[in-house]
């Protein structure tokens, strides 16, 4: 395969004025025309005319009327052009119906619609299929279905076809059609400037009672995206589509979003609280796009954080304010170190801005959109808020209907701050998670804090040159109170010292406050400490950090030297758990636990080579400690989640569940899971139904309540692969590969539909001790998927592959069984160019 490098970048040889496209709708035999008037590019060099098409049957092909035989390949099409404008007219015919891959243009349920970031255009027909070629789009759609929608605003439509224009000039990857028996749930918006937008959600039949919250979210996206960035909505539609077969969650086409169901459709019968929070975010990531990544895109897929980062950013951004501030940043950084550090700490690991690729789908990353969007976190506290807001409407102002380099952006912060960006820009090429080591100083009233960054060898990466980090820090006195606000030091050297002076005595730190940078913090911190920081830390972060260092300090303590559940951690988590002045979702996030993974990396870290039955063993010892410690507790806990009045997803009442949920996960330890069977007859919505479920099979019971999940939920297929899912996620370990595989023999189980295969296979590979069973039964399990469906959906098969990304953390045994699995799928003929570019770099 061809390795494709940031350094080769060019422009393409012509621009395109405008694009005509008529679709004639077959299942089998869809006819593409296009009329594109092309110019040359008058920045170019290269006046090669090449047109990226694949899978594509040319049927005629003609520049400014007079027919022409192209050449072909497999890649695409190159001809003899004027060198003038002219117009590039072709004629293609495609088979959405066999299209499994999810990519272009393909069918669900009988439903036509696309999907063609990054590169799926050129599976619709011949184009320069490249983000920095940028025209308006008029799109005519003749088929025999009720809705025929594609980008922009309708001008015209009859019996069987429509008309669509796109006033904007996108990229090709923000192209979208989609044709059905649709329903719409519609809504209204009005922006600041007196713009009415229709706006529009479009579902099969039968899910029109569950559009009702992804429309409000969208409204309140909109709204938001105007009082804070200032960007206003800019067509008279906007439409979204929920299709059940979707390789990932959303999609920004232009005025068309396309959405996995599963990312839109909710009502609180169906749909669990996190399911809400998941939909909101969603809705306003892909909304955010319309500025961040429409109206100024990329100039080629190496700077897909510019877009991708930023509207993660500006999502997080939309979240804190919707929700809890900080519950939303502990959130955050739990998922990054779930997703992001092991992906940054092994074989996979790559920049923010990669340098190269084979497939740019596998670079749909935790690392270019989660650190991405820490990194322009990090941009802004060290900025500050005004110069951010400052900077922002530069960006829009300069670079509006641009495609865009990660250069362009921070010229804008350098241009308005002043600041020299020559370091910060090392956090879009280096890759790796930096590690920054405390140690402390104190005498005669000065307290010293220095500080030492190192960051490890990845691939391709040997030498690591510091990076500017910015460490929040605050300072405590003895009796809890703050006696140094919090301040951002700018750790910019391979080491560096901070003094504070004037203490009257020495103070305890608060370091890394809300998680001023993805990084490691190297800080031997007495548990005494911690205990202290757990009472008093001002900053709601840190003090649930310390909470999570007791945590893990004891857990390996349990699992090293075969230690007794620590009482610092108990008693700390009593006293946090009984002071209801606490919101209740941040009470229930201090029960949580490190995830095993997480112990396994910290082990291997440390020198040791993780056991995960070991970890599992731990966890679950203090699971059981815990519930002891706060029995007393646990029925007036659990009972929070019982809130009167009507159900509403909000964070107050969803924070709510979320503690009721923990304690009645504690208290299932204690009884047999008796209060959860009670739970699960009155649960009167899927957060408290599944929560009750869940329960119960943890306790290894609860199989009538499984069945009766079945009967009463068969005819929905997003609360099926809850169905599905739980039963992996909560299988004790020796049972989950053959749980899983029988899952797989369930006629429910529709292995080409991403969410169910994500459903069961995923989340073999997300049960730690499962998954590494000392058979190696579950690399076995998820291998032979793997290699079942590559040849359907390479997309999805290459995401899944990462599950193999820490095998070299493991024992002998463990990593021969790994490499076994992983060599099998390596030596599969005709594996895609997706999957052996991931099996590669994770064998290494
Ligand atoms: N920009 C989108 C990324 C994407 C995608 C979405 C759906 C299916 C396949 C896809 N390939 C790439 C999603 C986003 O970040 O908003
Ligand atoms: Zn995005």
């Amino acid at each position: 395969p061809t390795t494709i490098y940031l350094k080769d970048y060019t422009p393409f040889g012509y621009l395109v004025d405008s694009v005509h496209l008529t679709f004639d709708l077959d299942a089998h035999a869809t006819r593409v025309t296009s009329r594109i008037a092309f110019r040359p590019n008058p920045d170019a060099t290269d006046r090669t005319f090449f047109l990226h098409g694949e899978e594509l049957k040319l049927i005629r092909a003609a520049i400014d009327g007079a027919e022409i035989t192209p050449d072909v390949t497999d890649k695409g099409l190159t001809a003899d052009v004027p060198d003038a404008p002219f117009l590039w007219e072709s004629e293609v015919e495609i088979d959405p119906g066999n299209n499994t891959a999810l990519e272009g243009l393909y069918m669900s349920n009988g439903m036509y619609c696309t999907q063609c970031e990054a590169e799926g255009f050129r599976k619709i027909t011949f184009y320069p299929d490249r983000p920095d070629v940028m025209s308006t789009f008029t799109v005519r759609i003749n088929g025999d279905l009720p809705v025929l929608l594609s980008n922009g605003n309708p001008s015209g439509k009859g019996e069987g076809w429509a008309e669509w224009v796109d006033p904007w000039p996108k990229p090709a990857y923000l192209f979208a059609l989609v044709a059905g028996d649709l329903i719409a749930h519609p809504g209204q918006f009005t922006t600041k400037s007196g713009r009415n937008v229709d706006l529009n959600l479009w579902v099969r039949p039968g899910d029109e009672g569950k559009c009702a919250f992804g429309m409000e979210a969208l409204k309140k996206s909109m709204k938001w995206d105007e009082g804070v960035y200032g960007r206003e909505y800019d067509l008279d539609v906007f439409n979204i589509v929920a299709v059940d077969d979707f390789n990932m969650g959303a999609m920004e086409n232009k005025g068309l979003n396309i959405f996995n169901s599963s990312a839109v459709l909710a009502s609180p019968e169906t749909s669990t609280d996190a399911n809400f929070e998941r939909i909101e975010a969603i809705i306003a990531h892909e909304y955010f796009h319309n500025w961040t990544g429409n109206r100024i895109t990329c100039r080629d897929w190496f700077q897909l954080c510019l877009k991708e980062g930023l509207t993660v950013f500006r999502d997080a951004q939309f979240t804190s304010d919707m929700r809890s501030a900080p519950v939303k940043r502990i959130h955050d950084a739990i998922d990054l170190r779930a997703r992001q550090f092991p992906e940054d700490n092994g074989p996979l690991s790559h920049p923010v801005r990669p340098e190269s690729f084979q497939e740019i789908n596998n670079f749909y990353t935790a690392t270019v959109y989660e650190k991405g969007a820490e990194v322009i976190g990090m941009l802004k506290r060290l900025v500050g808020d005004a110069a951010y807001a400052k900077a922002l409407d530069l960006y829009f102002e300069r670079h509006d209907g641009q495609a865009c380099t990660i250069e362009d952006w921070l010229k804008v912060f350098e241009d308005t701050t002043g600041r020299d960006l020559t370091q910060f820009k090392r956090w879009y090429s280096q890759s790796g998670t930096p590690r920054v080591r405390v140690q402390e100083d104190w005498a005669d009233g000065t307290y010293t804090l220095t500080l030492k960054q190192r960051t490890d060898p990845t691939p391709g990466q040997e030498a690591k040159l510091p990076q500017v980090i910015p460490v929040a820090v605050g300072l405590l006195g003895p009796n809890g109170d703050e006696v140094r606000a919090t301040e951002v030091l700018e750790l910019t050297q391979a080491e560096q010292s901070f003094a504070f002076t004037g203490l009257a005595a020495k103070p305890t730190a608060s370091i890394l406050r809300d998680f001023s940078a993805p990084v490691i913090l190297e800080h031997d911190q007495s548990n005494a400490e911690r205990a202290f920081l757990l009472a008093h830390d001002t900053d709601p972060f840190n003090r649930w950090q310390a909470g999570r260092d007791l945590a893990q300090d004891t857990l390996m303590r349990m699992i090293l030297q075969d230690a007794a559940p620590d009482t610092d951690y108990l008693d700390g988590l009593l006293t946090v758990l009984r002071n209801d002045e606490l919101d209740p979702a941040y009470r229930a996030l201090m029960l949580g636990l490190p995830t095993q993974s997480e112990l396994a990396a910290a082990l291997h870290d440390r020198g040791h080579t993780p056991d995960p039955m070991a970890i599992w063993a731990a966890v679950e010892t203090l699971r059981q400690a815990t519930a002891q410690t706060v029995q007393d507790l646990l029925p007036r806990l659990h009972s929070e989640a019982l809130v009167d009045g009507p159900y509403s997803p909000d964070a107050e009442q969803s924070g709510k569940r979320a503690l009721g949920s923990a304690a009645l996960a504690l208290t299932s330890r204690l009884d047999g899971g008796a209060m959860a069977a009670e739970a699960y007859d009155k649960a009167n919505n899927m957060t408290l139904q599944l929560t009750a479920l869940s329960c119960l099979l943890r306790a290894r019971k609860g199989e009538a309540q499984l069945d009766a999940f079945y009967e009463q939920w068969q005819h929905d297929r997003l609360v099926m692969d809850k169905w599905f899912g739980l039963q992996v996620a909560m299988a004790a370990p020796e049972a989950t590969p053959a749980i899983a595989a029988t899952l797989t023999e369930h006629a429910d189980f529709n292995w080409k539909n991403p969410n169910r295969f994500r459903a069961v296979v995923g989340a073999l590979a997300m049960n730690h001790a499962g998954f590494h069973q000392p058979d190696g039964a579950g690399y076995a399990l998820l291998a032979d998927w793997l290699i079942r469906l590559d040849p359907v959906n390479p997309q999805t098969t290459a995401r899944m592959c990462s599950a193999f990304q820490t095998w070299k953390r493991y024992d002998p045994d463990r990593q021969a069984l790994t490499r076994a699995q992983l060599s099998r799928i390596a030596e599969t003929p005709n594996l895609s160019r997706d999957t052996t570019e991931m099996v590669s770099r994770i064998l290494g």
